[in-house]
């Protein structure tokens, strides 16, 4: 069974998650189907990207593939991680990416859908921030994907809590794009879809790739980056960092210590 389903029609290029056995974890695997399929379309006259999971799907990901993650003292999210690579090749994409959500989406994979250009999502969907739930320490780049999409106060309630919040409430602090009826979820999207399709296609991945460069560029001095390397080193190679993942493989709440 393929990992992803990947289709063109026209100009308009659609990519299904299709790992539901594993709520279609963000494995090393699955990111590098979608990794292809994205270069695939580049090298195509695909002007628009619609990234989904299989219709009825009650979790449209599950995040990072926990049994990936290192148990301690390796950097969970370094440079290389398949999820670090996935965000980079969404935003650096020329076309835009809209994510069609249904579902529940977890951790990793709500970075992977605030990578995206659009977000469209019907009012059953809920989006959860988890690094606190499991003792991950989230990285730099990842941090700012979620400040690029709400406010700081927004992220730290997402961030601190871990608990899912919902399509409306994600539209109305600026998250997401549209909360669409799951009966109109396809029609809505794919209309958007040709719009986007019939502009120049010069035009709009150009003024991607300026809004990109404009909304990563926040000053962060290399004392202030290894400063931030070293808080996240404390983290990864805490206890809690290792219960945290250990819990998850147990299937029990963690106990974390604060060391
Ligand atoms: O026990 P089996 O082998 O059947 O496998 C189970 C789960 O272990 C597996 N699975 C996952 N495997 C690896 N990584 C995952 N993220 C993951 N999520 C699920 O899929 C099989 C079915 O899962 P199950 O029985 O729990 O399904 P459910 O319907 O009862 O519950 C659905 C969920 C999504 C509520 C539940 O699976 C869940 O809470 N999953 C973990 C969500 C999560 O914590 N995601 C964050 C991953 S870490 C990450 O993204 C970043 C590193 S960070 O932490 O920084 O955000």
């Amino acid at each position: 069974m393929e990992l992803i389903e990947v289709r063109q029609a026209g100009p308009v290029g659609t990519i299904v998650l299709n790992n539901g056995r594993k709520h279609n974890a963000l494995s090393h695997a699955l990111v590098t189907a979608l990794i292809g399929a994205l270069q695939a379309f580049r090298d195509s006259d695909v002007r628009v990207v619609i990234l989904r999971a299989q219709p009825g799907v009650k979790v449209w990901s599950a995040g990072h593939d926990v049994s990936e993650l290192p148990e301690g003292r390796r950097d969970p999210l370094g440079w290389d991680d398949p999820l670090r690579n996935l965000v980079r090749t969404l935003e650096t994409h020329p076309a835009p990416v809209i994510a069609m959500i249904e579902g529940s989406v977890w951790g990793g994979a709500v970075e992977t859908i605030l990578a995206c250009d659009i977000v469209i999502a019907t009012p059953e969907s809920t989006f959860a921030v988890i690094p606190a739930r499991l003792g991950v320490p989230y990285n730099l780049s990842g941090l700012m994907t979620f400040m690029s999409a709400g406010s700081v106060r927004i992220v730290k309630e997402l961030a601190f809590t871990a608990t899912p919040i919902s399509a409306e409430r994600a539209e109305r602090v600026g998250m997401i794009n549209h909360v669409v009826p799951l009966a109109e979820l396809e029609t809505f999207t794919h209309q958007m879809a040709a719009t986007i399709a019939a502009n120049s296609p010069l035009s709009i991945s150009v003024m991607k790739e300026q809004l990109r460069v404009l909304a990563g560029a926040k000053p962060v001095s290399p004392r202030g980056f290894e400063k931030v390397q070293g808080l996240r080193r404390v983290v990864y190679d805490s206890h809690d960092y290792a219960e945290g993942i250990r819990a998850f493989k147990d299937k029990r709440p963690p106990k974390y210590l604060g060391r």
